[in-house]
């Protein structure tokens, strides 16, 4: 059984934030340094490949790369993570959020549990971690402090070409956008929300990239209601099962690691598209 959290080990400042809004930022994760490194290896490789990454890569890509993976398992990271879910904590999924100057992408008002399946909400949560500085004008993500506590509410798929999400799904309830927190961030600060959070974007008018990293923790004890799922233990121990575990890449893009990647990629779309013909190529 997960040990729960006590009020000792909970730093307050976190968990009470967390727990009132719905979000925490900005919290101190990668080091500058860190950071700059990690874009670099990111740049590096779409290089190579001679062009932004490509959409299957920006999914999943902690069981592609060893740099991702590093990330998803990042100390400090993890130990605000672990203030609000305890000590046994599985990553689910991570998805690169990028978008590029100019570009138009931007993402709908949404609450991030509508499809996923996963249960309970109030221990599943996203790191959301800044890769490139994320000022205003780049399209930081925008909160509504409180809405994790209004429950599920129905969303539309739209399937817009330019939005960042897979179904384009947006909230079907009017949004008082002046009520809105923008999220801005360091290269290297994180933000952290609850899956019920109603947050979107707006696109990135800067002349940098806006570069964002999520990573979708649950603990050892969370549920999939939809299929059997994979993910990765980042830290502690599992002793549920509920999840079967998936290896961390040992090299970049090596055999292992793209078989682990097209497992889980296979589950998450399946959990994700549920019941819908018509998809986002
Ligand atoms: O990066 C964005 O603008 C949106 C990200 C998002 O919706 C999420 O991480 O849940």
């Amino acid at each position: 059984m997960t040990e729960p959290v006590t009020a000792q080990q909970v730093d307050p400042t976190i968990a009470e934030r967390y727990w009132r809004d719905g979000f925490c930022f900005p919290l101190p994760g990668l080091s500058t340094a860190e950071a700059v490194s990690i874009r670099a290896r990111m740049e590096a490789h779409e290089a190579e490949c001679g062009g932004p990454l490509e959409d299957a890569k920006r999914h999943q890509a902690h069981l592609l790369f060893t740099w991702a993976d590093d990330l998803a398992r990042h100390p400090a990271i993890l130990d605000a993570v672990e203030q609000i879910i305890g000590p046994d904590i599985l990553c689910w999924v991570t998805n690169f959020f990028i978008k590029e100057p100019g570009d138009g992408g931007f993402v709908s008002w949404h609450q991030d549990a509508t499809y996923w399946g996963l249960e309970p909400a109030d221990s599943i949560l996203t790191a959301w971690v800044a890769l490139s500085d994320v000022p205003l004008e780049s399209g930081p993500m925008r909160f509504l402090a409180g809405s994790h506590k209004t429950g599920q509410q129905a969303h539309a798929d739209t399937f817009d070409a330019d939005n960042l999400l897979s179904r384009g799904q947006e909230i079907a309830v009017e949004v008082d956008e002046s009520r809105a927190t923008d999220v801005v961030l360091r290269a290297g600060e994180f933000s952290l929300h609850h899956v019920l959070l109603t947050h979107g974007s707006r696109p990135n008018v800067s002349d940098d990239r806006r570069l964002g990293f999520a990573i979708r923790y649950i603990p050892t004890s969370a549920r999939q209601t939809k299929l059997r799922d994979a993910a990765v233990l980042v830290r502690g121990e599992d002793r549920y099962g509920h999840f079967d575990l998936l290896p961390g890449p040992r090299a970049d893009l090596d055999a292992d690691a793209w078989a682990s990647h097209a497992d889980s990629s296979a589950r998450m779309k399946a959990a994700v598209y549920s019941g819908v013909e018509d998809r986002k190529p």
